[in-house]
């Protein structure tokens, strides 16, 4: 009889240790899940960036039809498509992300995408001026994915068209 009492008490402890043992297993699995998520976040978040990032930087320093130091959008622009120009695009933001056409891209729900653009001191590359005062604009595209911040690209664009 008390060998069965023993024998209860070892299957409960047994089942005890086994319990913990998977919900400990769980936790390693979903840290796993969860850090395989973040992986993929950053590498989409960076491709969204980088390929906005291209875009804007392929545009002219200033607009053509404004005066020189302009600085922000010119009459009628006011969609993606119409952005002629760098600074068109500061605090541009896209909620989930699209093509220049405004269909969401594959796979970005979710994501945000915004721009900032800041005109930057030519000789320490590093004091933010005023608006459209210098040569030298910063480009920086940030993705969020669930308000987190998931990659952030920077790119510098001088007057004369060099990227370096
Ligand atoms: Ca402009
Ligand atoms: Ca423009």
């Amino acid at each position: 009889m008390q060998r069965q009492a023993f024998s209860y008490i070892e299957a409960v402890i047994s089942v005890v240790i086994l319990s913990s043992a998977v919900i400990s297993g769980l936790g390693v699995f979903g840290s796993y899940i969860k850090g395989i998520n973040t992986t993929e976040e950053i590498t989409r978040a960076q491709s969204l960036a980088s390929e906005l990032l291209a875009e804007i930087v392929s545009k002219p320093f200033e607009d053509t039809v404004a005066s020189e130091g302009s600085f922000g959008l010119e009459a009628g622009e006011t969609e993606r498509i119409d952005f002629d120009d760098v600074d068109d695009y500061d605090t541009w933001i896209e909620r989930p992300p699209q093509n220049l056409n405004g269909v969401i891209m594959d796979g970005s729900v979710g994501y945000t995408r915004s721009v900032r653009i800041t005109n930057m001191d030519v000789a320490t590359m590093s004091i933010v001026t005023t608006n459209g005062s210098s040569s030298v604009k910063k480009i920086e595209v940030s993705v969020y994915k669930n308000s987190k911040i998931r990659a952030s690209l920077i790119a510098i664009r001088t007057r004369n068209g060099s990227t370096n």
